[in-house]
């Protein structure tokens, strides 16, 4: 018996004291997680020097035990505290790696605009998808057929003249109207019918302030039962309030091969009548030519000149200068 320390207790607290220093020197996680194996593992030098307490006297065992745990705390605790330093250094570390410096100047990118002609398109086409329309499209490269004959135009009809157009050796042509896209739908589809058509049509003509060889149009149908003339005046006021404001509107009598009766619609504008759209109930002959009853079906169907609609809308002078990629006109819009 003696009050030296016994030989297994100042071996414990050597390890105490280099198990501390070597979690403090420890940098990073891993090396921690393999000293806390190596102090406190099941195989860890605490383990093994516990196993000899057995040697110890009854009256130094609880003594030693005593400090044994005192030790393995001291280690626990400084595996901890070194644990939580090295997560807050990684977060630290990581947080300034990622840093933005939101002071930097942005890559500049030039803004992009919409197209006068596409913000026509784009409005027209919100205000039908509104009342239930849909978009249909189709070649602008057309047989006779589709173009014309089905349209209640046959060979020697004198509308011919005014919608000359551009042919093709192979006996093709450039569409004039959009009006093939509305006789493809009808023969794919079957009543109720509600569709809109926009796109480039062709006409053999004098390119003045106001006329384009090519220009753009937009044409809408609708195939119901019991469809009138009332449903066509609705539709055809509420998109002009819709496209130009609360202005006064007329219809005038006219003519068109695949329309019957047929009309002109006038629009209020700045004082002047102008005319805006044409516009009719679908002719008979032109249902037949898809297949559909025109006893059982009506239809309605207008249409307008896009170039004219963003001639008034933008007071432009002449129609050439949406063709002609201007950039100092095209900034405006
Ligand atoms: C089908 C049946 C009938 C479409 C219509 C007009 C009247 C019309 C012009 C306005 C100015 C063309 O751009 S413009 O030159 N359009 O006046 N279009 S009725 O009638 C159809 C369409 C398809 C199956």
């Amino acid at each position: 018996m003696t009050n030296q320390p016994s030989s297994l207790e100042a071996q414990l607290l050597t390890l105490r004291q280099e198990g501390e220093s070597a979690i403090a020197a420890s940098d990073n996680l891993e090396r921690l997680e393999e000293l806390r194996v190596s102090y406190l593992g099941k195989k860890g030098q605490l383990g093994l020097l516990l196993r000899t307490m057995g040697k110890l006297s009854a009256e130094e065992r609880p003594k030693v035990g005593a400090v044994a745990n005192t030790v393995k705390e001291a280690i626990q605790t400084a595996l901890e505290k070194q644990r939580e330093s090295l997560e807050a250094a990684k977060i630290q570390a990581q947080l300034e790696a990622e840093t933005i410096d939101v002071t930097m100047p942005g890559i500049y990118r030039p803004q992009g605009r919409i197209h006068p002609l596409n913000g026509i398109i784009d409005r027209a086409l919100d205000i039908f998808v509104g009342l239930g329309y849909t978009v249909a499209s189709g070649p602008e490269m057309e047989t006779d057929y589709y173009n014309f004959e089905a349209l209640n135009t046959p060979l020697d009809h004198p509308a011919r003249d005014m919608q000359d157009t551009f042919y093709l050796p192979d006996g093709n042509l450039l569409r004039t109207h959009t009006s093939s896209v509305q006789i493809r739908f009808m023969e794919a589809e079957e009543p109720p019918i509600r569709i809109i058509a926009p796109g480039r049509v062709y006409r053999r003509d004098n390119v003045d302030s106001t006329h384009a060889a090519v220009f753009h149009q937009l044409e809408l149908l609708a195939v119901d039962e019991g469809l009138t003339f009332t449903d066509l005046k609705g539709t055809i006021k509420e998109f002009l309030q819709q496209m130009f404001g609360e202005l006064p509107i007329r219809f005038r009598a006219s003519y068109f091969p695949f329309t019957e009766p047929s009309a002109e619609v006038d629009l209020q504008w700045n004082g002047r009548w102008l005319e805006v759209m044409g516009c009719g109930m679908v002719d008979p002959n032109v249902l037949k030519a898809v297949g559909y009853d025109p006893e059982v079906y009506t239809g309605f169907a207008a249409g307008f000149g896009v170039e004219r609609f963003a001639m008034v809308l933008h007071q432009l002078d002449d129609i050439r200068r949406v063709y002609t990629s201007d950039l100092r006109f095209l900034r405006q819009f």
